[in-house]
């Protein structure tokens, strides 16, 4: 193999095909036993890399032992906080399809537009504890429990289309990378060290999701504005039992719309609770968050003309290619009653199907169905959650499953076994209204491998970069730079650096200059030549952002002496807008405004600072503000707003304190003279932030 990069101790390898050439290029093998690794029962484990399936392209196989030992231990490692997606978010609401949807599934909530279907959905971050703060850079899990008449479907996905990883049997060391080192026990939710670039930069098939979680994808904004995805391909089953494949997503109605880093750091700090205190005071006023579902639906005959296997769950499907077709609405309207009991407690599988939907033989789904159900286990203390009820189905439930720990029930009757003919039979199995499998033929070789469809790891992550506008790109580059600063292992950084250079040459060149390592990174030879993909502008969060206030939050900062007619038009607006304005003054006690009233403020000063808001206002006296100018943090509030780039109005005595804070005018910066200036604010703080403003503020690194 020409350009092997160079990795400690590897002693051998003999690639046969793209996929096993990418293994041998990144992982280490040994001869000897002393250095082996194996199963808890001391077995020599050969392939550590691929679960047992029927075919690379097959369904795993329930006989892989190692893969089922690895994970039963990885499931049971904490007691109960969850492994991952520690913290979480939940909510209650419905479902509602805007169609009859029988031409492509049977699944009974898509048949009918007037049915609502209750919901509970749980946001979460993926590598911090259940105590951790709400913006670390992450993937955010994003799973829906439906309610449905024919039992629980479970949509678990997250944030991001696409995942680390390709096989269920690399999850365990995938996590354990990413969460705090074993030996120090830090860094607390962060990936920005040396473990988990270690692992990322040996394993190339990482690449595409690395380049979404170094985006603003993972600092969100809101949780009510972020996308959702299943991820996985899955199936949808008509009546006639013909089978089509699909993509779920969800869509925020608010738009998706995130922070910027040095942001996300001051709200970790500032509140680290911001992101479920949002999303509960905006359920609790009435703003109820709104995501659409849609599909993409597509036949093998398309999957076949697709570049990349639709079974690799590192790949999406550009919507250029595939567009999405809106089929329902999900509104969350109701907050949980006890945060333990339902939002902790709630255990979502993605093995709670019903008839209508099914599996692919995605490599990591096949490795879920086991896992989640698994998991519960040890985490809710015995086979009878679903007796919780969060988790308890809507519909009737009766089977012979019986005892166990933590049963709830009493249940009646001398049989517990399934056919009787004492008790009057029932429950029976019922083959028309019963769940049935897709009948895929699948006539395989029982082997672990990957399939040689999976070997393209660089395509997308280089299709993903420059479908970016240029201030995502930045962002990019500067979160990849600020990650490889933290790996203190030069190697790590530059087989990292490496992988960048395949990944796109502006990419590296961004990163390596703002690393101050001109140049700089291992030669790494893919397994496939990374290919140039037509840029797919739907990626993109700020090209398709729509011009809105709506469920932002409008930052006043006033003084004694302040104009009231301003207030109430900003006040008037912000309703008008549906947006929400909080009133800041020096004190909680609030500020007479210039007729002698008193208002209230919604926060003091010293608790409010402008990262908490979308648009500032600086609505001051000329003797308030000229007291504000004396004040650190009223200066930092200006500076802040002015560096986070957002949309800033101020009254003329704001002046000394714009000059202290090294506010320059532009588009963003709103001078408010008197009450018909806050149109001009409204419409420019609309649009968002001002990208213009960054490149002359900050640069990668
Ligand atoms: Fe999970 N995952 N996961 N995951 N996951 C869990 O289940 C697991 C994966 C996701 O709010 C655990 O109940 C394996 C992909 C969400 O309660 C655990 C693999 C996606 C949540 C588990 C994956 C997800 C989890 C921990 C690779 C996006 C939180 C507690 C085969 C499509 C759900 C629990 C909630 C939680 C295992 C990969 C999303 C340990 C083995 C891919 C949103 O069972």
């Amino acid at each position: 193999m020409p350009n092997k990069p160079k990795l400690p101790r590897a002693k051998k390898s003999v690639p046969q095909t793209p996929a096993a050439a990418q293994v041998a290029e990144t992982h280490q093998t040994v001869s000897n036993l002393a250095d082996t690794l194996t199963t808890n029962h001391g077995l020599p484990i050969a392939d550590n890399q691929n679960s047992l399936k029927a075919g690379a392209r097959g369904p795993t196989l329930i006989e892989d032992f190692i893969l089922r030992e690895k994970i039963t231990h990885f499931d049971h490692e904490r007691i109960p906080e969850r492994i991952v997606h520690a913290r979480g978010t939940g909510a209650h609401g419905y479902f509602q399809a805007y169609d009859n949807l029988s031409a492509i599934t049977k699944a009974a909530f898509l048949q009918d537009p007037k049915a609502k279907t209750e919901v509970f959905v749980r946001f979460s971050t993926v590598a911090g504890g259940a105590g951790s703060g709400d913006l670390p850079r992450d993937v955010r899990g994003f799973a829906v429990k439906f309610y449905t008449t024919e039992g629980n479907y479970d949509l678990v996905g997250n944030n991001i289309p696409v995942f680390f990883i390709q096989d269920a049997i690399k999850f365990p060391d995938f996590v354990h990378s990413v969460k705090m080192e074993p030996d120090r026990g830090f860094p607390q939710a962060a990936s920005a060290h040396d473990n988990f670039w270690d692992f990322v930069s040996l394993t190339p098939e990482t690449m595409h999701m690395l380049t979404w979680v170094m985006s603003d994808r993972a600092i969100p904004r809101s949780l009510r504005m972020i996308e959702g995805f299943g991820v996985h391909t899955f199936r949808l089953i008509d009546a006639a039992g013909v089978s089509r494949f699909v993509k779920f997503h969800w869509r925020p109605k608010l738009g998706a719309s995130s922070v910027l880093w040095d942001e996300a750091v001051k709200i970790n700090g500032a509140d680290p609770d911001f992101h479920r205190r949002d999303m509960w005071e905006a359920i609790a006023r009435g703003d109820f968050p709104e995501w659409e579902l849609g599909l993409q639906v597509f036949d093998q005959a398309t999957a076949d003309r697709l570049d990349f296997d639709v079974l690799d769950p590192t790949k999406l499907i550009p919507e250029e290619i595939i567009p999405l077709r809106m089929v329902g609405k999900m509104v969350l309207n109701r907050n949980v009653d006890n945060f333990f009991a339902e939002t902790e407690q709630v255990a979502f599988l993605p093995s709670n199907i019903v008839p209508g939907i099914d599996f692919s033989n995605d490599p990591l789904l096949q490795g879920r169905l086991f896992s989640y159900q698994d998991t519960q286990l040890s985490r809710l203390g015995g086979p009878n959650f679903h007796q919780i009820p969060v988790n308890a189905p809507r519909c009737p439930m009766h089977n012979f499953q019986r005892d166990g720990l933590r049963q709830m029930e009493v249940p009646k009757g001398r049989v517990n076994y399934e056919p009787n003919s004492i008790d009057g039979g029932a429950p029976r199995e019922n083959p028309t209204r019963g769940f049935a499998s897709f009948p895929e033929p699948i006539d395989a070789t029982k082997e672990r491998k990957r399939a040689e469809t999976f070997a393209d790891h660089y395509s997308q992550a280089r299709l993903f970069f420059r479908s970016m506008t240029a201030p995502e790109q930045q962002h990019i580059i500067s979160a990849f730079a600020f990650e490889l600063a933290h790996v203190e292992t030069k190697a790590i950084r530059l087989r990292m650096l490496g992988h960048l250079k395949t990944i796109d040459a502006a990419l590296h060149a961004g990163v390596t200059d703002a690393l101050g390592m001109p140049g700089a990174g291992d030669k790494i030879s893919p397994a496939v030549a990374p290919r140039d993909l037509a840029p797919s502008p739907s990626l993109s969060l700020i090209a398709k952002a729509p011009a809105t206030l709506q469920g932002r939050k409008i930052g006043v900062l006033v003084t004694d002496g302040f104009d009231a007619a301003i207030l109430a038009a900003l006040r008037g607006a912000a309703k008008k807008e549906k947006a929400v304005l909080a009133v800041i003054a020096p004190k909680v006690g609030g500020a007479k405004d210039s007729a002698g009233v008193l208002v209230e403020a919604d926060f003091p000063l010293s608790s409010a600072p402008s990262i908490f808001f979308d648009a500032a206002v600086i609505l001051a006296s000329a003797k308030g503000a000229a007291d504000l100018a004396t004040q650190a943090a009223a200066v930092a509030w200006t500076s802040d707003a002015f560096a986070h780039l957002k949309v800033l109005a101020h009254t003329a005595g704001a002046q000394p304190m714009l000059d202290r804070a090294g506010v320059k005018p532009d588009a963003g910066i709103v001078p408010l003279a008197n009450e018909k200036a806050v149109a001009k604010f409204i419409a420019a703080a609309k649009k968002g932030r001002i990208w213009a403003r960054e490149p002359g503020l900050r640069r990668p690194g």
